[in-house]
């Protein structure tokens, strides 16, 4: 049987809950005070999470973390409606398409225009390595003004 531990408020847990509901999954449930367990250094669950974050999921002797990790064992491990969008080949091509898009010419562009605006003195932004007592650049920088 598979054990979810969780507290009672808050949102991470209550992610994986939800995972467990809208799947159907079988699972037992144990809620504990944050206020409580996690001043207990001798707690047991300490050893699997020792910055005393939930949720976590327990399958025969061993933890799972990570709401999300936990959602998507929970779609893999049983029955039930999908909890993830299908990713087909063509989601997965436009995803690539997008990052690569970002990595390579947004992101890039971005740095360009903010550079260009730093050298023309409009702003000063963290590209701006001088040291401080480096004469400001052409156009005297945006402290001149
Ligand atoms: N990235 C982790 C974050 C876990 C996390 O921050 N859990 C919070 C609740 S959302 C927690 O356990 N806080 C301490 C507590 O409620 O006792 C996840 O998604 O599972």
């Amino acid at each position: 049987m598979v054990k979810l531990y969780d507290s009672a408020f808050a949102t991470c847990p209550r992610k994986a809950r939800l995972a467990f509901e809208e799947k159907g999954a079988p699972y037992t449930r144990e809620t504990l005070n944050p206020l409580v367990w996690t001043r207990d250094p001798s707690h047991p669950l300490r050893k699997v999470s020792p910055d005393g974050l939930l949720p976590l999921v327990e399958i025969d002797g061993k933890f799972l973390r990570e709401s999300t990790v936990i959602c998507e064992y929970v779609d893999e491990a049983f029955d039930g409606p999908a909890l993830m969008p299908v990713l087909t080949i063509a989601l997965f091509w436009l995803a690539l398409t997008f990052s690569a898009h970002a990595a390579g010419a947004l992101i890039p562009a971005v740095l360009i225009v903010l550079m260009t605006m730093q050298l023309a003195g409009r702003v000063r932004c963290g590209l701006d390595h001088r040291p401080p007592d480096q004469p400001p650049p052409p156009g005297g920088g945006p402290e001149a003004r």
